[in-house]
């Protein structure tokens, strides 16, 4: 199948790389958003989120004339869903964003069209929701038009080598829209891509973020049990890991983001009665941020009145998402005990949390406190000169929970340093 007009729907993280590659592959892409400040900020030329090259890359597909932002669809060969897919407040799945994606295609589609979801998605929705509102349209699914589920699994920080690079998992309805949707990727894909049916790819893409969450899971439970039994994790796992099958991953303060803390909840509506590891992973890296406020409380003995420097809000190192970050609940619950707060996070520097101060600068963020946390790996905190951070301060207890900060240095340059995972023998 040959695409000439593609039409992508959300233009966030993966929608808006996604578009801007696609147009400069040659390709006319319409990218809609819902959000008028989105479409403006793009139709002026302005990213509206971080990610590594992808200003450059959006100038490119503009300049080229081939990606224009729009509010609106419009009719073209191919429809991408690109939305986000939340959680509500008991951990429902949200798919308002799909279900008005789905809709909003619904005048536009024509004979022989594809329409892809990307979003996701608990087990069944390709088949359970999108086709029945794509058919409100008068033609049937996977007989007048084509419809697949393709799970994005690119790595944010590195979105635009992976969009390119990764295997593709596609998923028809039909082998012929799981066909088309091939022919879709093969548009900007090099990896490798692989067809299935749609309710196995979207089980795909839960399996492998369950996967990954429940590892971290068992990392912060080790950091737990090395705290109790006088254990530095850090460099039990390091050891642990020169076993030929082990490879744990590493304890910190929670699990943020928007996929990895969100996706298991998927699986745990969709069958209750089945998920107890998956249920269970998810209870211990939600209860991570007491655990990481916890030890902040100890290396200060009480909270109350205390000065802290909170370094990084981030879900995750060197990039700007702070969406279900797990630092800013530790930053809450360090309000709600007392201590006041001045948050710095380099790639966002205007964050505002209430009840806390945001500083523009380190300095700025360090100057008067008793403490320093480090809470977001970002590798211009793991960086810091302890030496320097200490002619910017008068505290003296820094506190780390990603294991960033070399422990010798900073306790060399007059620091008392507390970590995650490391019981109190090796504190200090
Ligand atoms: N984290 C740890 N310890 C680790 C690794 C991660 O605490 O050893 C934390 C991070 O700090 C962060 C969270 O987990 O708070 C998630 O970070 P991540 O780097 O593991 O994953 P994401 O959310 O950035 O991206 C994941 C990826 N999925 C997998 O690796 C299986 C990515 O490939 C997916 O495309 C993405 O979810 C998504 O969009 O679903």
């Amino acid at each position: 199948m040959k695409f000439q007009k593609i039409c992508v729907l959300g233009l966030g993280y993966i929608g808006l790389p996604t578009a801007s590659t696609i147009a400069t592959h040659g390709v006319r892409v319409v990218g809609v958003d819902v959000n008028p400040l989105v479409v403006n900020s793009l139709q002026n030329g302005h990213v509206h989120l971080y990610e590594p090259g992808l200003q450059e890359l959006v100038d490119e597909a503009l300049k080229s004339g081939n990606l224009v932002v729009s509010s609106q669809p419009e009719p073209a060969d191919a429809f991408e869903i690109a939305v986000p897919t939340p959680f509500f407040d008991d951990k429902r799945a949200d798919m308002t964003f799909v279900s008005s994606a789905a809709e909003a295609i619904v005048p536009h589609l024509r004979p022989s069209n594809l329409v892809l979801l990307e979003s996701t998605s608990p087990p069944r929705t390709t088949v359970d929701l999108v086709v029945p509102i794509l058919e409100k349209s008068g033609l049937k699914a996977g007989k007048d038009f084509f419809v697949a589920y393709s799970p994005e699994r690119v790595l944010p920080g590195q979105i635009l080598r992976e969009l390119v690079e990764n295997t593709r998992v596609v998923g028809g309805i039909t082998p012929a829209s799981a066909q088309a949707a091939s022919d879709f990727y093969a548009i900007f894909v090099q990896g490798e891509i692989v067809q299935t049916d749609a309710t196995t790819a979207e089980m795909v893409k839960l399996m492998e973020n369950t996967y990954r969450d429940v590892n971290i899971a068992i990392a912060n439970e080790f950091a737990r049990l090395a705290d109790r039994f006088g254990v530095d994790v850090w460099e039990a796992i390091s050891l642990a890991n020169r076993h030929p099958r082990v490879k744990i991953l590493r304890p910190g303060p929670g699990v943020g983001g928007h996929c990895i803390s969100v996706d298991p909840w998927f699986l745990v509506e969709a069958a209750p009665d089945l998920v107890n590891v998956i249920r269970a992973a998810r209870q211990v890296n939600d209860s991570q941020p007491p655990f990481a406020a916890a030890l902040v409380q100890r290396a200060l003995g009480s909270l109350q009145g205390k000065r802290v420097a909170a370094l990084g809000l981030a879900f995750k190192p060197d990039v700007d998402d702070l969406r279900e970050s797990p630092a800013i609940e530790v930053v809450h619950l360090l309000l709600k005990a007392g201590a006041q707060v001045t948050v710095y996070e380099p790639f966002k520097t205007d964050f505002t949390i209430p009840g806390a101060r945001t500083a523009a600068t380190l300095s700025e963020a360090v100057k008067d406190v008793d403490a320093l946390l480090l809470l977001v790996g970002h590798s211009q905190l793991n960086g810091l000169d302890p030496v320097e951070v200490a002619k910017m301060t008068r505290a003296r207890v820094a506190v780390d929970m990603v294991n960033g900060w070399q422990p010798a240095g900073w306790q060399a340059a007059g620091f008392d340093i507390y970590r995650l995972g490391v019981g109190s023998e090796h504190a200090s």
